[in-house]
């Protein structure tokens, strides 16, 4: 792509946050492509970031505001809502009122969101989906460094010698950061990576050891590693002297609770030379990174996980220099921004918490009437409050707490009893939306103009390149404008961004004097051209003085300057699993898919690759609960239950099974596994316990599994059993489950393929098997095929025909066979996406001889852009590569 042409932006997808040039092509469709210039990426996208170009069409959006069901213009609309909020305040006070935002929010308008609520509405009770994600993180790094500073960048995982990836599946989550690691692996082969995880992942991929640890007992390794490094004389007393405090009670209850290798391997379940081999690796290389992502945050321990971390770190005074320190990484594209405004409940603004001279700086810096004086509701508490009718009226913006937040169901009854809410939304339907009394469409990615900070806390624009659809307006302005009509229009009178950001940065630098880390005073002057022109930059970015590396020479943000090291005693996780519900499940991400699905299932591309919830289950499990592959399985819990097909995979440990957060009410029926996860928080951080809840599974008795791959998209949900929907090149693909007698399903099939034309049938009662198609004019407009699991045909060839029209004769009289006529090749599901290779090319591929995963690359592309599906084409090469017979000479 020609650089001067296009726009410089950032991908809004997760915390690596990739550079991103973007321009309109003559067709007026999104060119993607990646930044080389930007630090991040240098030039490097994911599959998703790739794809982003198939996720900015129009359809679906939020296009102008709805009050109460009905279309309205945005004067009603910020009428009723100031009108609401405002009778709602006079009756119940402030605190009635609440906002719940989101890390994917820009800065600019979680800044001005934070200010509105909490220095003039007057109300505590702002959070944010954050605390679903980076609570206990935060936590962590404020007992340890006084501050909640992530110390690193991203350079550091390149140069570590040893790299710990602890509760993160980055080849997934932030697979531009482990394509960068691998590639540092690759030049320095000494280089180690240990992954920590229940399950095997596809970031095993380039680890040396694997530790797939009893779930939640992460603090009992972390602390035997600890006093292991104590017994063993690891520890860097000039360091621990200078610069921190507490060891000695760290290092007795960790003693106490994990005393030695075997105590640890019997806790965590892991092989004791393992364990041992880690606690070696670590106490021998002093450039050490501890890598860290949800696995360790959402948890009921999940703070003191995080701190169990950090000890190990500063008892070996390995932080601050470049290679080493932990490392969390962040989810959203702006969680760390967020975090910078102040966005959490518990936080007040810019990196100050609740004490009487912060809340008193802050009031007279933003000249708050109504300034708050302490903490408010977390996520979880916030909308119990609501339940309770605690609180009336809640604004949601960029999230949809319906599908994402636990005990959904329940949440979601609470959210309907709410006065008023009232949903900033870029899409129109949304589980969230649904239960919403205002609507404010929301530009999006590609439309909105702001700021947002990675990971490696790298402040970088986005830009707009797409002109604003329908009546969509930034955040930040819906904000302003119902400021002003509650009467605080003077300290909301902002034109632009540029404005907003200028003030978030002087209050980052208002008397701080060095005595908060978060401080981009720097910018507080910068011009409009200058907010413009913007590079990407890390902070802190304070005037005349080169900040470095943060805690190169201690300098920690506690009161005594040293960093803190918290003892700590292991605690096993709230709910056990007991003889009802006598598995974990655990929950998480796929390759392809972002959250709720708003915009990646948008993508052909991106829902190829998984296209139903799944159960993925060791097959000893699944053998005790007689469920096979592909089976339809019911998970639920004491909270709720979801459906899904069960996936069996030996990387998953005995007793636990997984199941991905994406699949909502417009994807799948029951397939938002929310509604069976346990609302259990840590203590310390409110951060939901996501990773653990006790269910049972067991089978769904249904006649029939199928699919319908469709032209035109059904007008209503499928009337089935079972569903879950996913766009296709083309087409709409629904995967089905029944409990139709053979004698139903021509009338089903009536219902799942309306309209005229000529119709194909087969059907073979006997089996429980029937299969039509629909043709009109020689063009295929859909075919359905029900049957048993084992009966049924891949999808990838029919689907096929859909861009191929019209249909050849050949192809026609294979059609419901669902497999290609002789001579014609079905490739097979996705495997990678960014160059749409199936899985049977690649067997092919590696049939004729390919061995390693360039071989294949070089055969037939795939894996050859953002190297996402190598780990999945190596596993490829392991199930399907035969060795080459050698003739002897
Ligand atoms: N493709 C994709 N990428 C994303 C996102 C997305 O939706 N899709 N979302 C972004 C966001 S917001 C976030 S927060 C990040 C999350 O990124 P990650 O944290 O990497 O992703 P998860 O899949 O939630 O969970 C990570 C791993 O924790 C493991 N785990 C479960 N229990 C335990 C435990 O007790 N101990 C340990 N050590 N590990 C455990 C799980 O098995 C899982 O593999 O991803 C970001 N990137
Ligand atoms: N079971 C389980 N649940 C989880 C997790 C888990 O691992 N397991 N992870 C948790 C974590 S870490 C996270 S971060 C959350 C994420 O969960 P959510 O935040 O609920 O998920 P998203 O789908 O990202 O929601 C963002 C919404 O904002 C909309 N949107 C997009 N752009 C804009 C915009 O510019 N303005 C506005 N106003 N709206 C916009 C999107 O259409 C979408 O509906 O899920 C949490 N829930
Ligand atoms: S790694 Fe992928 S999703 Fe994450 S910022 Fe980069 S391109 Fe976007
Ligand atoms: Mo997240």
């Amino acid at each position: 792509m020609e650089e001067q042409t296009a726009i410089k932006t950032t991908c809004p997808y997760c915390g690596v946050g990739c550079g991103v040039l973007a321009m309109l092509d003559e067709e007026g469709a999104a060119q993607i492509a990646g930044d080389p210039q930007h630090p991040a990426n240098f030039g490097r996208l994911c599959s998703k970031g790739a794809a982003l170009g198939e996720t900015v069409d129009l359809e679906g959006r939020l296009l102008h505001p709805m009050v109460d069901g009905e279309r309205a213009s945005w004067e009603q609309a910020l009428d009723t809502v100031a009108g609401r909020l405002r009778s709602i305040i006079d009756q119940h006070g402030p605190e009635a009122v609440a906002f719940y935002g989101s890390g994917q929010m820009l800065t600019e308008d979680y800044y001005v969101s934070n200010k509105l609520f909490k220095g003039f509405i007057g109300t505590p009770h702002v959070d944010t989906n954050s605390r679903l994600c980076m609570a206990s993180a935060v936590v962590g790094h404020k007992r340890a460094f006084g501050s909640d500073t992530v110390p690193g960048n991203y350079a550091d995982l390149e140069s570590a010698d040893l790299l710990i990836i602890a509760g993160a599946n980055l080849a997934w989550c932030h697979p531009v950061l482990y394509q960068r690691v691998k590639a540092a692996k690759a030049e320095r082969p000494d280089m180690r990576v240990v992954v920590i995880d229940p399950r095997r992942t596809d970031t095993c991929e380039i680890a040396d050891l694997h530790l797939p640890l009893a779930p939640g007992t992460d603090v009992w390794l972390w602390n035997g590693l600890l006093s292991y490094l104590a017994v063993e004389g690891h520890t860097d007393y000039a360091f621990l002297e200078a610069h921190t405090e507490g060891f000695g009670a760290a290092i007795e209850a960790a003693r106490a609770s994990a005393p030695n290798v075997p105590a640890v391997a019997g806790q965590c379940d892991l092989p004791e030379a393992d364990v041992l081999a880690f606690f070696r690796w670590f106490a021998a290389t002093e450039r050490t990174v501890s890598l860290y992502s949800q696995g360790v945050n959402q948890s009921s321990t999940g703070s003191d996980k995080v701190s169990s971390i950090i000890n190990c770190h500063l008892l070996t005074g390995r932080i601050g220099r470049s290679g080493m320190g932990p490392f969390s990484i962040t989810g959203q594209p702006n969680a760390m921004g967020g975090r910078e405004v102040g966005g959490l409940a518990n936080q007040l603004a810019a990196h100050m918490d609740y004490s009487a001279e912060t809340v008193d700086r802050v009031r007279r810096f933003w000249q708050a009437p109504n300034l708050v004086s302490g903490p408010g509701n977390k996520a979880v508490d916030l909308f119990q409050a609501i339940e309770r009718g605690e609180i009336r009226a809640v604004w949601i913006m960029a999230t949809n707490p319906m599908v994402s937040l636990p005990d959904a169901d329940r949440m979601r009854r609470a959210l309907a009893g709410c006065e008023l809410v009232v949903v900033s939304e870029a899409m129109a339907c949304t589980d969230t939306t649904a239960v919403a009394d205002v609507l404010l469409p929301a530009m999006a990615w590609g439309e909105k103009d702001g700021t947002v900070t990675n990971s490696e806390r790298r402040i970088s624009r986005q830009r707009p390149f797409l002109p604003p659809p329908g009546e969509a307006q930034p955040d930040w302005w819906a904000l302003c404008k119902v400021a002003l009509r509650l009467g605080f229009g003077d300290g909301f009178a902002y034109e632009k961004p540029a404005e907003i950001f200028r003030e978030h940065a002087a209050l980052s630098g208002f008397e701080n004097n060095g005595s908060r880390d978060f401080d981009i005073s720097a910018l507080a002057n910068l011009h409009d051209a200058g907010y413009e022109a913007m590079a990407p930059r890390q902070w802190p970015i304070r005037d005349g003085r080169d900040t470095g590396r943060l805690f190169a020479d201690g300098g920690f943000f506690t009161e005594s300057g040293k960093a803190r090291l918290i003892p700590l005693t292991p605690r096993p996780p709230v709910n056990a699993p007991d003889t009802d519900y006598s598995l974990v499940l655990n929950t998480g991400r796929v390759r392809d898919h972002w959250h709720t699905m708003t915009r990646t299932g948008k993508s052909p591309r991106l829902s190829a690759h998984e296209v139903t919830p799944f159960l993925q289950m060791h097959p000893d499990d699944a053998a005790r609960l007689d469920l096979g592959d592909g089976a339809l399985a019911r998970v639920h819990s004491h909270w709720g239950e979801a459906l899904a097909r069960v996936r069996l995979d030996d990387g998953q440990r005995p007793g636990s099974v997984f199941m991905p957060m994406h699949w909502n009410d417009q994807y799948a029926l029951r397939g938002r596994v929310d509604a069976v996860v346990n609302p259990v928080t840590d203590p310390d951080s409110g951060e939901p316990e996501f990773k653990h809840t006790p269910v049972a599974v067991s089978p769904v008795e249904v006649a029939w599994q199928g699919f319908l791959l469709s032209r035109e998209p059904l007008a209503d949900p499928p009337a089935c059993a079972w569903w879950a929907k996913a766009r296709g090149n083309g087409f709409h693909r629904y995967e089905l489950a029944g409990t139709e007698s053979a004698e139903q399903m021509p009338d089903l099939a009536r219902a799942l393929l309306p309209g005229d034309g000529e119709c194909l049938e087969m059907a073979d009662p006997g089996r429980n098997v029937y299969r039509a198609a629909r043709l009109v004019d020689g063009r295929l407009m859909g075919c359905l095929f029900m049957g048993a699991v084992t009966a049924l045909p891949g999808r990838h060839w029919l689907a096929g025909l859909f861009t191929a029209e019209p249909v050849s004769t050949r192809n026609r009289m294979a059609l419901l066979s669902g497999n290609p006529p002789p001579g014609q090749k079905d490739a097979g599901r996705n495997v990678c996406a960014c160059f749409g290779v199936g899985e049977n090319t690649i067997i092919e591929a590696i049939r004729k001889g390919c061995r390693t995963p360039e071989a294949v690359t070089r055969r037939c592309q795939a894996g050859g852009n953002c190297g996402s599906c190598v780990p999945e084409i190596r596993d490829l090469i392991g199930r399907h590569a035969r060795p080459v017979n050698r003739r002897i000479a």
